[in-house]
């Protein structure tokens, strides 16, 4: 075998030649070895024995409970192809009902086997325990081996990505989903840790740095609900940024839809973000509250939900103590300045006084409502923390400008109102306190320029959202978190459903069409414009004598949808049917949560603020996306690829009004919630689509947290509403990856042909490469070949053979092998 002087494109990356060379060679040879009888003397080197051994240590312990773990034997040659434990997935099932699907995953799941595959895409059962099967040991087991070596693994999904990413220089995005508390954002650690660990920098502090990024947002993006105490209140769309040879250069987070009115209350036994609980603990432990301004014994009314309990929590809960030192290492190790954290620090500190702030109506014959603060400690605290004047706040919480005619009159504020201003200064502080340092993490984690350009470089996109909810009781949050969820599985749908199958009809090719259950309708209720529920809910926000009952009204004069009901007697209630369930609304607050408005008194005041990272925060609106001009021409590129109904609405959105907050009060139209959420969403999709989709689907086996306990119907829902039996079905029929004939060449024909003599790019090249690879089932369409899930990945294989081939002999020609 001849080392090519040129080799072809994908095999060109340095990075595919010899990082976990030793590891490789002996996977490739223990596995293979019956094939290759010339080399199989290299199984007795002590190196290739020890690397072997390795290995078998580590399956057995993925097999705790499974017997027999796999054994080095001779595979018949079918084997080998589709070479697998039938059992990991679903596709492979004899029957297929529910009934067999459901048996098999609990079955799977008492032997602690969370992970189970349908075709390429990942099922993860909540283990609710901590599963030793995370280490860098199992990273280096998976690193670049056959997907069916090894039972299946999250880490084998993040390995496909990279793997995906390096070979063919094309961005990659993993898509979690499932239903609030069903392992997401665990899922998404590790795949963060898995790439961390894949994409080896030279540069350590680096991977510390990314590593340190999730804790450091969770901290404040997350919180204790009902359903799960670390839940994640707004959506997160990580890249990890990678240099053309796959080697680790940055990262970058966008945020969607932060739950701010979390800060100002919480349901019963649920709680505000985790930070606040960090800082006061920490706080407390350095006997720092007196700086901050914040009590020792009577909790401030914000972080109170239970009744002046919470304080002894603090106290003693070890864990808020050893978070608080986590997230001052996340902040130093991620490179913020310590008078970045102080400012931080001061201002939430800030927020909780701000709660404390009350009024007293001073009400007089003579006089309109009209309100004061009758105790000003907490008031002074605050703008002490804020660095603005007492008085400034104190007026501007207690009356507004209104300029009428030119002329600029000011009105008092009614107790009420007051309390109102109050409750959004605090959410819009923490909003944009939130963004700022999502947008600080971006700076600082930016890929070096020199080295990697945003032309040269490659991402890996990983997307944890908030989970479906369905609570007691229901509002204007569950809503948006919910539609997004909408929106995901209809990407979900497009991607192994409508896509695949409208192309089966393109290129003529005979394959049976799956059923599925398509929630369009259920989005388009939603996102439609005028007449979709965002658009009734913004127009009726623009009316001031408009009530939440009126808005009811209005949607069900004008929802006429089977998934849209309104119960009787409830009066601010409406249902929704989703395509994870129905859903009980009640509409109190909605118009005010929507409208979100900061007045602009309180804005000044802020503005005002000596504290520079305040000024910051509100002396310009905090762009999300970065430049306004890229922006827009990123999303007009992608939706041309969104199928149509993705971005609903898209060509209407005004992009100079998407780049301010909510709650921003400009000359311009306000912007409310819902048209930025509806924005949020394209956004998102945008990035999303760019890159080749990974799906993982966590899937909540009880509702109780526990271990080992498998509740058939909660399962069984979950499995109907995500699809799954019908994602097995086309799974098994269907051909998930259809490529171009001149791609197909140009990434192939390497197996077939000479390495320095390109074929033509020709239906019948392609047949030669197919037959070559000795694959079974694919179809040849007008422009493209169509293969099976797991044809991928032989042929991506078959090729890595090749390299491994190189390597081998490179191995011999230095030496290494002795
Ligand atoms: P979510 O992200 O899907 O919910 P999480 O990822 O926060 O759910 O998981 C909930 C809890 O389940 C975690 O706090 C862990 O205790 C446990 N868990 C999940 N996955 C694993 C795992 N692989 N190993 C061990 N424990 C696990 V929400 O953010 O609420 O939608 O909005
Ligand atoms: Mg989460």
């Amino acid at each position: 075998f001849k080392i090519p002087r040129n080799p072809p494109p994908t095999l060109r990356h340095p990075g595919n030649w010899c990082r976990g060379y030793s590891h490789f060679i002996a996977q490739c040879l223990i596995k293979d070895f019956e094939k290759r009888p010339s080399v199989t003397h290299l199984l007795e080197h002590p190196f290739i024995k020890q690397a072997h051994s390795k290995v078998m240590t580590l399956q057995a312990q993925l097999y705790k409970k499974r017997t027999p773990p796999y054994t080095l034997r001779r595979k018949t040659p079918k084997e080998h192809m589709v070479e697998s434990c039938p059992d990991d997935d679903l596709v492979n099932l004899e029957v297929l009902d529910e009934e067999s699907i459901i048996a098999h995953l609990q079955k799977r799941y008492a032997d602690i086997q969370i992970y189970t595959y349908v075709g390429d895409i990942l099922i993860a059962l909540n283990p609710f325990q901590n599963l030793n099967i995370y280490s860098p040991q199992f990273s280096t087991l998976y690193h670049g081996v056959r997907r069916s070596s090894n039972p299946p693994h999250i880490f084998a999904t993040a390995d496909a990505a990279y793997q995906g990413m390096v070979t063919f220089s094309k961005d990659q995005c993993i898509i979690i989903s499932g239903e609030s508390g069903a392992g997401k954002t665990e899922s998404a650690h590790l795949i963060v840790q898995h790439l961390t660990f894949l994409g080896k920098a030279n540069n350590r502090m680096l991977r510390e740095k990314i590593l340190q990024v999730n804790p450091l947002v969770e901290a404040f993006g997350n919180a204790c609900t009902a359903i799960n105490d670390n839940s994640s209140r707004f959506g997160k769309y990580l890249e990890m940024k990678f240099s053309p040879t796959g080697a680790v250069m940055g990262a970058k987070i966008s945020e969607y839809l932060l739950e701010k009115s979390r800060v100002i209350k919480q349901a019963p036994a649920e709680k505000n973000f985790h930070i606040f609980y960090y800082i006061y603990a920490g706080l407390y432990h350095q006997n720092q509250l007196p700086e901050f301004r914040l009590p020792e014994k009577i909790p401030p009314r914000y972080i109170d939900n239970e009744n002046g309990k919470v304080m002894q929590d603090i106290i003693t809960n070890k864990v808020y103590k050893d978070q608080f030192k986590a997230i001052q290492h996340c902040f130093r190790i991620i490179g913020f300045t310590e008078e970045e954290v102080n400012s931080v620090y001061r201002i939430l500190a800030a927020i909780l006084n701000t709660g404390n702030i009350e009024f007293a109506s001073i009400t007089s014959q003579h006089q309109a409502d009209k309100s004061e603060v009758p105790n000003a400690e907490a008031l002074h605290n605050a703008a002490d923390l804020l660095s603005i004047g007492a008085e400034e706040l104190q007026e501007a919480l207690t009356s507004h400008c209104v300029v009428t005619r030119g002329e600029t009159i000011i009105r008092t504020n009614t107790v009420a109102k007051a309390a109102d201003v109050r409750d959004a200064m605090s959410k819009a502080l923490y909003g944009r306190l939130f963004s700022w340092i999502v947008n600080r993490i971006n700076s600082l984690l930016q890929p070096d320029k020199n080295i990697c350009t945003p032309e040269s470089g490659m991402n890996v996109g990983i997307l944890d959202i908030f989970g479906f909810e369905n609570f007691q009781k229901n509002s204007f949050e569950q809503l948006c978190i919910n539609i997004a969820n909408e929106q995901i599985q209809f990407y979900f749908n497009q991607h192994i459903f409508a896509l695949e199958q409208v192309e089966y009809q393109n290129e003529e090719i005979d394959a049976s069409l799956v059923e599925y259950e398509d929630n369009r309708p259920i989005l388009d209720m939603f996102l439609q414009k005028p007449m979709g529920l965002l658009s009734l809910l913004d127009e009726e926000s623009r009316f001031p004598q408009a009530t939440d009952q009126t808005l009811v009204d209005k949607f069900e004069d004008n929802l006429r949808y089977k998934y849209f009901w309104r119960p009787k007697r409830v009066e601010l209630c409406f249902g929704i049917q989703h395509y994870a369930g129905k859903v009980l609304y009640n509409a109190e607050g909605f118009l005010e949560k929507n409208r979100d408005t900061l007045p602009a008194d309180i804005m000044v005041v802020l503005r005002m603020s000596e504290n520079k990272l305040l000024q910051q925060l509100f002396s310009s609106p905090l762009t999300k996306t970065g430049n306004l001009a890229t922006s827009r021409a990123r999303i007009t590129a992608a939706s041309k690829s969104l199928p149509p109904q993705l971005g609903a609405g898209r060509n209407k959105v005004d992009t100079m009004e998407i780049m301010h907050h909510p709650e921003e009060t400009t000359n311009m139209r306000r912007q409310t919630v819902a048209s930025y959420f509806r924005y949020s969403l394209m956004d998102l999709l945008s990035k999303m689509v760019v890159g080749t989709p990974h799906f993982v689907r966590c899937i909540k086996p009880n509702d109780d947290r526990q271990a080992l306990k498998f509740s058939r119907e909660r399962v069984l829902i979950q499995l109907r509403y995500t699809g799954i039996l019908e994602t097995v079905n086309i799974r098994r029929q269907g051909y998930s990856h259809r490529i171009l004939f001149e791609e197909f060449v140009r990434r192939y024909y390497y197996l077939a042909f000479r390495a320095h003599q390109m074929p033509a790019t020709t239906k019948e090249n392609c047949i030669a490469i197919l037959e070559k690879a000795r694959l079974d089932k694919w179809v040849l369409g007008k422009t493209k070949v169509f293969l099976k899930y797991y044809h991928i990945e032989q042929l991506n294989l078959l090729l890595r053979e090749v390299i491994a081939r190189v390597v081998v002999m490179q191995a011999y020609t230095k030496g290494w092998l002795g």
